[in-house]
């Protein structure tokens, strides 16, 4: 087997040169030497930035991008089906309820961050992209959900999230539920500023930052 570091490279590779093939085989070696998904997921993660950079600097398309994307996440289902699996033995830490915003379909992040929230023990009930503000709200207040994860990739979607808090309120169900939010743009600052309960950068963020939330 190819060492852990060279293989992070490939798969560092793999992305950023739109191999799907290779990505593949990545994964699949990765997975099959029972290694760490997380710090896989956070290369890739790495990864897509990149291609984001690439995608400003005009050196790529969308057509690469779209393809990089679906690169991203058929390695995200497959690590994360791996996660859940361990995650099913332990106990339930809490429901969660995760989507992206209303207005944005961008759900490589969030995917990662419901796969390994799964992953660590919550009962995740994913609504996909592109939800509005109002079924995030209602559902979790059907599900008894402990944490609202919302997920804003565009600063035009971002102040959706503060509408979920907004909701809440306005509904007299705030203190019923805590409000996560991230995604690229978004930042601790901007969860201060909307009254959210926890900011998180990354998924592994996400995970502890849940934890803490429920043992509050
Ligand atoms: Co898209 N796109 N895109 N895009 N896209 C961005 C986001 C731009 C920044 C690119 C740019 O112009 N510089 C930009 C947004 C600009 C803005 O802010 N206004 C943009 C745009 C404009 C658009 C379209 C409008 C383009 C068009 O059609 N003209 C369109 C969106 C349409 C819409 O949503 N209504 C569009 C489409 C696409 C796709 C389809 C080609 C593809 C998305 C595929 C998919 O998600 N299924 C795509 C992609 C891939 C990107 C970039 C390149 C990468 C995003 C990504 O997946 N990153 C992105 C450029 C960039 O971000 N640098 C570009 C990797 C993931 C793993 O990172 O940050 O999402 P993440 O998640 C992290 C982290 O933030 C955290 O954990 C994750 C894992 O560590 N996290 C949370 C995420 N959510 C969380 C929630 C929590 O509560 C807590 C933590």
């Amino acid at each position: 087997m190819a060492s852990k570091e060279k293989l992070l490279e490939k798969a560092y590779n793999a992305l950023v040169d739109i191999d799907e093939d290779q990505a593949e085989e990545v994964v699949k070696e990765w997975i099959s030497n029972d290694l760490d998904s997380v710090e896989l997921l956070n290369k890739l993660a790495d990864a897509m930035a990149e291609v984001g950079k690439r995608f400003e600097t005009l050196e790529y398309f969308l057509p690469q991008v779209m393809i990089a994307a679906e690169i991203m996440d058929a390695a995200s289902k497959e690590l994360g089906a791996k996660m859940a699996a361990a995650g099913e033995k332990s106990a339930t830490k809490g429901t969660v309820v995760i989507g992206t915003i209303e207005g944005d379909i961008h759900d490589l992040g969030k995917n990662i961050v419901g796969g390994m929230l799964k992953a660590g023990g919550f009962e995740v009930v994913d609504l996909g992209r592109d939800v509005p503000v109002t079924t995030m709200v209602q559902t979790a207040k059907d599900k008894n959900a402990d944490i609202i994860v919302g997920s804003a990739l565009m600063s035009t979607t971002m102040p959706y999230l503060g509408d979920i808090v907004k909701m809440l309120e306005g509904m007299g169900i705030r203190d019923n539920h805590k409000v996560m939010v991230g995604g690229a743009p978004v930042t601790a600052d901007y969860a201060n500023r909307i009254n959210a309960d926890v900011y998180a950068g990354n998924a592994h963020e996400a995970v502890e930052a849940a934890k803490k939330l429920v043992s509050k």
